[in-house]
């Protein structure tokens, strides 16, 4: 039933969004860490100093759901409640289209910034089978925090983020979520000697000095 839903979501994205010829094969970063770990407030740091598109599969995943007539609304909606991840077609299905259409506003802009994928087994053979020829993963970011200082955080912004899933419950389970599905990405990554790890747990800036350092290396 899902497959079917999203089959129809992917044909009418793909009838909107035409495949385009590519003069340059996207290079991707992916960014990952715990829930609040600040993969999104590193993201737009390097984005106001390198040449880089930020994408959040999160936030695309929620927009997606606050789309008025998304037949996955309901679906994701559901997954972010309950700190699952969502199946991974749907979320590339939203990837893409954002990096095609980056890319067809401006084909110098072929460097992106994946926040938050892939988070598990199921995302990244997704990735594998449908992505590795059209883009190049370059290294993955990795934002190494404590989960009490996640949690603390997320709860901080909770306050006014509006977000279904800052909540302790919900936080919770998007923990053990990350450390029993993500965490082993990032150490397959590391294997193959493709992670770049930062301390999370500090200020802002200090998280960034180091960021800095590895984008003005190999960014
Ligand atoms: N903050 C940030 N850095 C700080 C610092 N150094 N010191 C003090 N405070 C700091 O930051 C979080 C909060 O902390 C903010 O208030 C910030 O000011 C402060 P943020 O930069 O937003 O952290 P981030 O790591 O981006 O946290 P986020 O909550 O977005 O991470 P998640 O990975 O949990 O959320 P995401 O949006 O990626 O995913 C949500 C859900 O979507 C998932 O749980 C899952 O259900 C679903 N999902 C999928 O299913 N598949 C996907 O591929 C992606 C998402
Ligand atoms: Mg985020």
């Amino acid at each position: 039933m899902i497959r079917r839903l999203c089959a129809t979501v992917s044909q009418k994205a793909s009838r909107l969004c035409p495949r385009v010829s590519l003069t340059m094969k996207p290079q991707v970063v992916f960014v990952l860490g715990g829930p609040g770990a600040g993969k999104g407030t590193q993201c737009s740091k390097i984005v106001e100093h390198y040449n880089y598109t930020h994408l959040s599969a999160g936030d695309l995943l929620r927009e997606e759901q606050a789309r008025q007539g998304s037949e996955c609304g309901q679906l994701i909606a559901n997954y972010i409640k309950e700190g699952k991840i969502v199946p991974v077609h749907i979320t590339i299905q939203l990837l893409w289209k954002a990096m095609q259409q980056t890319m067809e506003k401006d084909e110098k802009m072929f460097h992106f910034l994946i926040d938050g994928f892939p988070r598990n087994e199921d995302n990244l053979q997704g990735w594998n089978s449908t992505m590795d020829e059209k883009a190049l993963v370059k290294f993955v970011l990795f934002f190494d925090c404590d989960s009490e200082v996640c949690i603390g955080r997320c709860l901080e912004r909770g306050k006014s983020s509006g977000r279904t899933d800052d909540n302790r419950e919900s936080l919770e389970k998007r923990i053990k979520t990350y450390l029993m599905s993500t965490r082993p990405i990032v150490e397959l990554y590391e294997k193959l000697g493709k992670v770049r790890s930062v301390d999370a747990s500090r200020s802002v800036e200090e998280v960034f000095t180091d960021v800095k350092a590895i984008f003005d290396k190999e960014g």
